[in-house]
């Protein structure tokens, strides 16, 4: 029996590749949150351009996110009991911002074994369709690994402004729309993006990629993530230290050694999409 979705969702999960909303915990629960998100960032300004990948090695408020029990019983609804946090992010939108996300499969770059793999996308402000959600193919996640390309475009909030290369029915796109606290749960193959911001809306979203302990890392490298549920009977990442204040300095160590190695392993992984692009 499933521990907090119904079996409706689970099976909407298998189906769709996603499920949307969930209550993670009460809006003002998301608000603090946010607040000690903001008060770091004024702090330490260009904060989340060194926190990629894993800030949760960085920042207390984000690793005890990451662990929240509804969170963690939605995941395991859909991945099963050993679960994994594998990496952390951060999608802030502020009212007007052109940013955007173009359609991508996130598992085409992160070198996983196999798609056991989820986001939940927690909201820490409202997330509508005119903040810019977001927005979702449903059945997606069943069309196999698409081809993406490096578009370099303005405004998009990928580090390559990564870019499926087939045409999506747009108006088969759902949207995501969340409100403080909740959260929905997406496949890693499902296609995905979002829109620019049109409203006075700021729109502020957490990502967290779980991994059933099973999943390997194929790059050649020894990845790491944090056990937050169940056993690790596997043992293919390093175990990962929990900062006991934000910038503890053996967790930042840790994440300077993991997220070095892990910005090498992408662009390899790049360097071979595009040589196989060239192939084609
Ligand atoms: O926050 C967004 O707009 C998109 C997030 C996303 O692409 C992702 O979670 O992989």
């Amino acid at each position: 029996m499933p521990k907090i979705l119904t079996d409706a969702q689970v099976q909407g999960y298998r189906t769709d590749g996603y499920v949307c909303p969930i209550r993670a915990f009460d809006a003002e629960v998301a608000v603090g949150y946010r607040g000690r998100m903001d008060r770091l960032e004024v702090d330490n300004p260009g904060l989340w351009t060194r926190a990629k990948v894993k800030p949760h090695l960085l920042m207390t408020w984000l690793n005890e996110l990451m662990r929240e029990p509804r969170i963690l019983d939605a995941v395991e609804d859909v991945l099963g009991p050993d679960i994994l946090a594998w990496a952390t992010g951060h999608f802030d939108k502020k009212p007007h911002d052109p940013g955007f996300l173009a359609w991508h499969q996130d598992a085409t770059y992160w070198g996983l074994s196999e798609p056991s793999v989820v986001t939940a996308w927690v909201a820490l402000t409202p997330s509508t369709r005119r903040n810019g959600c977001m927005r979702v193919v449903p059945q997606s996640h069943t069309e196999g690994q698409l081809r993406h390309t490096d578009t370099f475009a303005a405004g998009n909030m990928a580090s390559r402004g990564q870019e499926i290369q087939v045409d999506v029915d747009e108006a088969a796109a759902v949207d995501l729309e969340l409100q403080p606290g909740e959260f929905s749960l997406h496949h890693t193959m499902l296609v995905h993006g979002s829109l620019p911001n049109t409203s006075d809306v700021r729109r502020c979203g957490i990502t967290i990629r779980y991994v059933a302990a099973h999943v390997r890392q194929t790059t050649g490298f020894r990845d790491s993530a944090t056990l937050v549920r169940g056993t690790d009977r596997h043992g293919h990442f390093r175990p990962e230290p929990r900062p006991t204040t934000d910038f503890d300095p053996a967790a930042s160590a840790f994440y300077d050694e993991i997220v070095g190695e892990a910005e090498r392993r992408k662009a390899a992984i790049a360097a071979q999409a595009d040589s196989v692009r060239d192939e084609r």
